[in-house]
């Protein structure tokens, strides 16, 4: 990368390639019961269409793309990998470059294959061999063409997961244990672990030593690119005398933090605001507009995450995911505009962010919500797979062509 400021748009292999058939969430999304309000299907036919998508970016004035390579389809049975598949990624990524879009590369989007899954996913002592065999492949055979990489999507997904989607709910834990029985007969095994419906107790420790593992095989080429990891991390603000918004914010990004040394960026995704008070977290202020997610509407966050992961870290930062899910277009514009005047407050205070990437280029699979909720910059039609801009698109192309930063 030379220095110039990303912009892009940022999406995951399994929200919009479709027929992701062989990972572990094409499975819990079949089995009864399941957790999930549809399908992902066809997802936006990107897998075909990912031509259709590059070309969009850069004619809306994006210099940078983020995607993700689905390792269900790279490594098909455990050991077995399939040419075809990181060929179709090496053919995503010289079209990248001939469209003048740096390439940021997520190795793990929450899926893997299911065959992982049934092994007991990254609650198995030796994942870390796995995910690093795996990584190898890519490392060799992608890594000259990549433009960035990063291990994994919202590493400390677990974490928040509890906090935002209230996973640890006996209702919700109930939903998950049910449905991993399901998947795990399905596939003749006695367990199952999804990387989103996973406890941190389990997986953690084994997704840290993966990661390090992953940083240290991209960085040894072939390819010389800037590798980080991506945290999901929403604003933790303390509000009253006794608040407890640090041991929060520790509980929820303490140990990934720290597991972003060896990388040379940190990835901040974010959406909303936590509120903590004396007694933990509070609930949104009477009110206050929502998201279709559920979420405040409270773009500034931004300027507070990457200040909190700069200062943290001591790393340059990517913004590798902000957005809103709404149905109203004009939302989506006043939430692109208050998260880039706090990006740019940021960086006016030598805050060093260095991109940004909006979620989501397309309106995509949604996970357990299916197809509902619109993070989209672009509609796509669900039946002809048709692209159609949003205002919103035009709005955020114009700012990245202007560099506006
Ligand atoms: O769609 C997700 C994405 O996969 C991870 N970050 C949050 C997005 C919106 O919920």
């Amino acid at each position: 990368m030379d220095g110039k400021f990303l912009w892009g748009t940022a999406t995951a292999a399994h929200q919009i390639e479709g027929n992701n058939v062989n990972s572990d969430f094409w499975l819990a999304e079949h089995v009864t019961p399941t957790l999930f309000k549809e399908p992902s299907g066809d997802a936006c036919d990107s897998l075909h269409r990912y031509a259709e998508d590059t070309a969009l970016a850069t004619s809306l004035g994006f210099n940078a793309h983020r995607f993700g390579i689905e390792w269900a389809r790279i490594e098909p049975e455990p050991g077995e990998f399939s040419p075809a598949a990181l060929d179709h990624y090496k053919r995503v990524l010289d079209d990248c470059h001939s469209k003048g879009l740096t390439p940021m590369v997520t190795l793990s989007h929450w899926t893997v294959p299911r065959w992982f899954a049934a092994r007991g996913g990254f609650e198995q002592a030796d994942s870390p061999d796995t995910f690093a065999r795996f990584t190898e492949q890519v490392a060799k055979h992608l890594g000259p063409l990549m433009g960035a990489a990063t291990t994994f999507n919202e590493c400390n997904i677990p974490r928040l997961a509890r906090l935002l989607f209230k996973l640890d709910s006996p209702l919700a834990q109930a939903g998950i244990q049910a449905m991993s029985a399901a998947c795990a007969k399905a596939c003749g095994s006695d367990r199952w672990s999804s990387v989103l419906f996973s406890s941190p107790d389990k997986t953690e420790a084994q997704m840290v030593a993966a990661h390090h593992r992953a940083v240290e095989i991209l960085k040894a080429g072939p390819g010389s690119y800037p590798v980080g990891l991506t945290i999901s991390m929403q604003a933790v603000e303390g509000i009253g005398p006794g608040n407890k918004a640090a041991e929060v914010a520790d509980a929820l990004y303490g140990p990934w933090l720290a597991a972003a040394k060896p990388c040379d960026f940190v990835g901040v995704q974010t959406y909303t605001r936590i509120r903590v008070g004396a007694e933990g977290p509070l609930s949104v202020p009477a009110g206050s507009e929502m998201t279709d997610a559920g979420y405040e509407f409270y773009p500034q966050a931004l300027g507070e995450t990457v200040r909190f992961a700069a200062k943290a870290t001591g790393k340059p930062i990517y913004v590798t995911e902000n957005g809103i899910a709404t149905g109203d277009d004009t939302r989506r514009v006043a939430y692109i505009d208050g998260a880039l005047d706090a990006l740019r407050k940021a960086r006016a205070d030598g805050i060093d962010v260095r991109g940004y990437f909006h979620w989501s280029l397309l309106d995509n699979f949604e996970w357990t919500a299916g197809y509902a909720q619109h993070f989209g910059l672009v509609e796509v039609d669900r039946t002809t797979f048709k692209r159609t801009p949003k205002p919103s698109a035009v709005h955020l192309g114009r700012i990245a062509r202007a560099d506006s930063i």
